[in-house]
C-alpha cells in the first residue's frame, strides 16, 4: 500500500512538472511567433529609421557579424535548452542585455548537446572554419567527426593579442572552461597556436560549475550520474528529441535545434530501423552519454573538473542565485510569487534532497545540508566557484569596492536572491536588478578587467 502510494505521487509528480515544462516551452515558442509576426507586420508600415533595427535585420537575413580588432568582443554563452541569435525569430536568450555593448556576440550552441560539443562549435563559430569535434571522441560517441562550416568565423583576429571576454549563463559557463582548457592543451588541429591567454576573463551567471543535483529529480540515477531512471521527466524530453530530429522539419529545425545534428537521426538517413534503434536506447546522444545531463550529474562535474583549471592571466567573476531560506532549522523556497511557476517544485525538492543512502556518495565529504540552498535548478553551492575535485582561489565580494583592482586567477563571488531565469529570456521580471547585473558585467569586462603584463588591452575609460 505504501509502495503504491509512492508511486502515484512519483507519477503525478511526473505529470505536474511535464505539464508545467511543456506549457513554458509552448509559451516561449508561441512568444517568439507572435513577436516575428507581429515585427512583420510593423515593418509593412515603418520605414527602417534606426541604425539598430538595421543591424538586427541585417542579422535575421542570414548575414555574418564579423567583429575586428579591439576591444574584446564580449561573447554571450546561452545554457541548457538556449538558444543564440537568429533561433526562436526574435526572441534573445540574454533578454536585449547584448544591446548593451557594441561588441557583443551570441553563438548558438545546441540547446542539449554536450559541453565537449558545445565548446568545439564555440571555437570555431569565433574562429571560423568547419567544427571538428575531434577523431577520438566521435568514434567514442558515435556521431560524425565533422559539423557545420562557419565560413570566416564570428572573430577571426582571436589569438593571445586579440582575447575575448565570455559570460556564461547555468551550463554555458562550464562550456566556456571547457574551451579555455581545450585553448591550453592546444587541442584544435591545425591551431598549433592556441592558448589560456585567448581567453581574458569568464563571468559565471548561476553557472553550473560543480553540477546540480536537480538532474536526479528530472531523471539521472544518483547511483552513477550517468544512466537514466525509466521513467521520468527526461525520458519524455528524450522521446520529444529523437522524434523531433528523426522528422528533421527543415523551417521548425531552423527555428529551434537541440543540436545534434552531428548524430544524424533524420529519417532519409536513418530509416525506421535507426527510429527503432534510437527509441530503444542503442543507438544516439542518449545511448553514447554525449549530451549535457551527464555532465551536470556531481559525478559528471568532478569528471570534467579533474582536468579543468582556473588559469593564472583570467580574470574569473561569479554571481551565484538562491531562492530559498532557512526556516525553523529547515530549508525552504524563500518566496512563493517570486519564484518562477516552472522552478517553485523544484526549489522545494532540491531544498530537501537527500543522496540516497546505499549508493557511494558522489565525493569523500559529502552532506546533504551543503546542497540544500538552490534556484530551481542549481546548488548555490555549485555555483560560487569550481571546488570539485579540488576546491579553486576564490573570494566573496559584499561590496564592489572592495575588489579593486581584481586579480586574475581567483573566482570573485557573490549570491543575489533571485531564481534561475531572472536574468535571462524576460527583462521584466528582474525589473531594475537587470540593468543593475548586466551594467555591472559590461563595465567590468570594459574597464576592470585588462592584463598588466603586456599585451595590454586598448582602453579608453579608465587607465
Ligand atoms: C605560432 O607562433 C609562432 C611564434 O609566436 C609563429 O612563428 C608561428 O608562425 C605561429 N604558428 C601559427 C600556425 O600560427
Ligand atoms: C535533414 O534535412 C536536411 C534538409 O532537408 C538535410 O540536408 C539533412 O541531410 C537531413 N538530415 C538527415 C540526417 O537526414
Ligand atoms: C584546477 C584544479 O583544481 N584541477 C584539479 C582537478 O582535478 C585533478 C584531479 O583530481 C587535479 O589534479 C587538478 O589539479
Ligand atoms: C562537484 C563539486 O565541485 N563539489 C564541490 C562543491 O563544493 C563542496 C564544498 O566546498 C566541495 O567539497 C565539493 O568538492
Amino acid at each position: 500500500m505504501g509502495r503504491l502510494s509512492v508511486g502515484i505521487l512519483g507519477l503525478s509528480e511526473l505529470f505536474v512538472s511535464a505539464a508545467v515544462h511543456l506549457l513554458f516551452g509552448f509559451y516561449i515558442f508561441s512568444t517568439a511567433v507572435a513577436s516575428d509576426l507581429s515585427h512583420a507586420v510593423t515593418d509593412c508600415f515603418k520605414p527602417n529609421t534606426f541604425n539598430l533595427v538595421a543591424k538586427e535585420e541585417e542579422e535575421s537575413k542570414g548575414k555574418v557579424v564579423v567583429l575586428k580588432g579591439s576591444p574584446p568582443p564580449i561573447v554571450l554563452v546561452h545554457g541548457i535548452f538556449g538558444f543564440g541569435k537568429g533561433r526562436l525569430g526574435g526572441l534573445s536568450y540574454f533578454a536585449g542585455a547584448e544591446k548593451k555593448d557594441e561588441r557583443v556576440l551570441v553563438p548558438d550552441l545546441g540547446s542539449l548537446t554536450s559541453m565537449h560539443d558545445r565548446a568545439r562549435e564555440l571555437f570555431y563559430y569565433l574562429k571560423g572554419g568547419q567544427v571538428d569535434y575531434g577523431e577520438e571522441h566521435s568514434m567514442i560517441y558515435g556521431h560524425s567527426q565533422f559539423g557545420k562550416n562557419y565560413g570566416q568565423g564570428h572573430y577571426p583576429d582571436w589569438d593571445e593579442h586579440h582575447p575575448i571576454h565570455f559570460v556564461g549563463h547555468s551550463a554555458g559557463v562550464q562550456v566556456v572552461r571547457v574551451l579555455q582548457q581545450m585553448l591550453a592543451d592546444k587541442a584544435f588541429s591545425g591551431y598549433e597556436n592556441t592558448s589560456e591567454d585567448w581567453v581574458l576573463s569568464i563571468t559565471s551567471l548561476s553557472g553550473a560549475l560543480n553540477g546540480t543535483t536537480r538532474t536526479y529529480y528530472d531523471g539521472m540515477q544518483p547511483e552513477d550520474g550517468r544512466s537514466m531512471k525509466s521513467i521520468s521527466l527526461l525520458q519524455i524530453c528524450r522521446l520529444g528529441v529523437i522524434f523531433y530530429d528523426w522528422f528533421n522539419i527543415s523551417w521548425l529545425k531552423n527555428y529551434y535545434n537541440f543540436g545534434f545534428d552531428h548524430f544524424e537521426m533524420g529519417w532519409r538517413k536513418t530509416g525506421i530501423t535507426g527510429l527503432i534503434d534510437l527509441l530503444f536506447g542503442n543507438a544516439g546522444p542518449f545511448a553514447s552519454g554525449d549530451w549535457i545531463l551527464p555532465d551536470l550529474t556531481i559525478q559528471g562535474s568532478i569528471k570534467l573538473n579533474s582536468s579543468l583549471h582556473t588559469f593564472p592571466n583570467t580574470f574569473y567573476f561569479s554571481y551565484a542565485t538562491k531562492r530559498t531560506r532557512k526556516f525553523m532549522g529547515l530549508t525552504l523556497p524563500s518566496s512563493v510569487l517570486g519564484i518562477h511557476p516552472m522552478l517553485f517544485i523544484r526549489v522545494l525538492q532540491m531544498s530537501q534532497w537527500h543522496h540516497p543512502s546505499n549508493v557511494p556518495p558522489p565525493y569523500k565529504g559529502y552532506r546533504d545540508e551543503d546542497w540544500e540552498d538552490n534556484d530551481g535548478a542549481i546548488n548555490t553551492i555549485s555555483m560560487t566557484h569550481p571546488r570539485l575535485p579540488i576546491e579553486h582561489p576564490s573570494h566573496f565580494v559584499e561590496d564592489d569596492s572592495e575588489c579593486q583592482p581584481l586579480q586574475p586567477g581567483v573566482w570573485y563571488y557573490k549570491i543575489i536572491e533571485a531564481d534561475h531565469i531572472l536574468f535571462i529570456v524576460n527583462r521584466e521580471r528582474a525589473g531594475v536588478q537587470f540593468d543593475l547585473l548586466y551594467d555591472g558585467i559590461f563595465q567590468r569586462c570594459r574597464r576592470h578587467a585588462f592584463r598588466t603584463g603586456p599585451p595590454i588591452v586598448p582602453d579608453e575609460s579608465c587607465q
